[in-house]
């Protein structure tokens, strides 16, 4: 059975060392919050899934050997001959601004529809992980993640949603109209605290958004503070662990990096606490290499940042 089954867009991110409009280099790579996430847990031995659809030319052709590379199971993706692969800039404005602009409009990734969860869903899986980037895609996209959270509650298959509120999509209106009610299906929510608004009618108070998801059946609210760490709030409590200290080049990428290593350790019966270790370590790496999720570890990699420094700052 797979461990974790996750759905979203691909994207195709292209990345420039210096201002977009004054041309130059650009490199290619691999983006997608849903496809990090699977990447992390793959990289960590598990057993992912990624479903969405992609183009059926060089690009589709791309998104597909970089998820297979890494052992991402494909087996659901659906080809659209008739859309193109999102793409994604992101430009290095200066040293310290980066930009991101999109061309997803009526890429393939949106065109996602409920028959393209059918056959992943009834193949069944220990976790479903989306985002709140999906539904902000499309009206069939909203359809099909709305379908799947219910489909997985009847299955009985947990669900993780990261809020991944991106303001170049929809409305924090919108976004909070369509996430509070999914948010309900969740077993697990993860959000920044800019993004707590978005998921209860309790507006942005901390402890107020996370007694309401708890109150809705939630389990485990998982709050990512970047360089403080993260907290999460069950019916136990809440718990708090600190960032591991790390030099960071590159933040892109590191909430899905948290969010895969807490499932990892969800998936390898850790307790509450180890989770949340586990995902701020996935975090740090993500933060200190460049990429979505190239400097995402293997098992066997994962003491280089939980080992020494990290066994006793963390
Ligand atoms: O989480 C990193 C993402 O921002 C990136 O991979 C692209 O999914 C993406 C998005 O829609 O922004």
């Amino acid at each position: 059975q797979r461990d974790l089954l996750t759905v979203g867009e691909a994207l195709v991110s292209l990345r420039s060392s210096g201002p977009l409009a004054a041309g130059g280099p650009l490199s290619m790579h691999l983006a997608g919050a849903e496809s990090n996430v699977a990447i992390g847990l793959a990289r960590l031995g598990h057993r992912a899934a990624w479903a969405g659809r992609v183009s059926d030319d060089e690009l589709g052709e791309f998104v597909l050997r970089q998820l297979r590379a890494e052992g991402v199971d494909t087996t659901d993706v659906r080809r659209d001959p008739q859309r193109p692969t999102g793409l994604m800039f992101l430009e290095r404005r200066t040293a310290d601004v980066s930009r991101v602009r999109y061309h997803r409009a009526g890429s393939a990734g949106a065109a996602l529809d409920v028959d393209d969860l059918r056959a992943p869903l009834a193949a069944g899986a220990r976790l479903l992980h989306l985002s709140g980037i999906t539904p902000a895609l499309s009206a069939s996209a909203r359809d099909a993640v709305t379908w799947a959270v219910r489909a997985a509650a009847e299955s009985g298959i947990p669900v993780s949603l990261d809020v991944n509120y991106r303001a170049g999509l929809w409305s924090r209106a919108d976004a909070r109209a369509t996430l509070t009610p999914l948010a309900g299906y969740a077993s697990v929510v993860v959000a920044s605290t800019d993004e707590l608004d978005l998921v209860a009618g309790a507006g942005a108070d901390e402890r107020a958004v996370a007694t309401d998801l708890l109150r809705r059946g939630v389990s485990t609210v998982l709050v990512k503070l970047g360089a403080d760490g993260a907290r999460a709030w069950t019916a136990d409590g809440v718990e708090q662990v600190p960032a591991v200290p790390v030099t960071a080049v590159d933040t892109v990428g590191a909430g899905d990096a948290f969010t895969a290593g807490y499932l990892s350790g969800h998936l390898d019966g850790l307790d509450l606490t180890d989770r949340l270790r586990r995902a701020v370590a996935l975090g740090a790496f993500a933060v200190a290499g460049h990429g979505d999720w190239e400097g995402l570890p293997r098992r066997d990699e994962l003491s280089l940042i939980t080992g020494s420094a990290a066994g006793t700052t963390l």
